[in-house]
């Protein structure tokens, strides 16, 4: 008893530590699923290393593709993704209120060769705090502004009317 006791105590001093530990992003459908996906969570999707060049620098980001993260949450991808899925943002939201859209079609790799990912380390380490623990990299991008630093949530958002068209 007391045992358990003591692990509530610790499990409810970690919750209160702050955000720093919230190691987590949360993840919407766009029929109303959502999910909340850790580095546990992450860790066992498949990883793809990209280059890229912030302020001529170049570094090599990994992580897994962001549409695979999708996946917790319903995602169409490859030859599913056609007609009105691909009328589908994907809104990357961060800790300081800066936000990015992408489309769902740029994500799919069977779709667009440049790869998008959520990052969780460069050069083989893991993102420094003022980054991460998450970053969204774009590989090809030539200006690193839609790296979104501090990824905290993630939403799918259709934007076609209902019933629109297969074509
Ligand atoms: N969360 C967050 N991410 C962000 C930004 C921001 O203001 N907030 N700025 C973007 C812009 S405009 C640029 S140029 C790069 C800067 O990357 P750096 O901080 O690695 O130099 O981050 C991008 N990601
Ligand atoms: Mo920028």
């Amino acid at each position: 008893m007391m045992r358990h006791v003591f692990s509530l105590v610790l499990i409810a001093g970690l919750a209160l530590a702050g955000p720093g530990l919230a190691q987590s992003v949360r993840l919407q459908g766009a029929d109303g699923q959502s999910a909340v996906i850790d580095a546990e969570a992450l860790a066992r999707l498949p990883r793809v290393s990209v280059s890229f060049n912030v302020h001529g620098e170049v570094h090599r980001f990994d992580g897994p593709l962001l549409i695979d993260v999708l996946k917790a949450v319903g995602v169409e991808q490859g030859a599913a993704l056609r007609g009105p899925a691909l009328a589908q943002a994907v809104r990357v939201s961060a800790a300081d209120g800066y936000v990015v859209v992408y489309g769902l079609g740029e994500l799919d790799p069977r779709t667009r060769g440049n790869r998008i990912i959520l990052a969780d380390q460069v050069d083989g380490r893991p993102l420094p705090e003022t980054d991460g623990p998450y970053r969204v990299v774009a590989e090809g991008d030539l200006r690193p502004a839609r790296a979104v630093r501090q990824v905290e949530a993630i939403d799918v958002v259709r934007l076609a009317e209902p019933g629109g068209t297969l074509h």
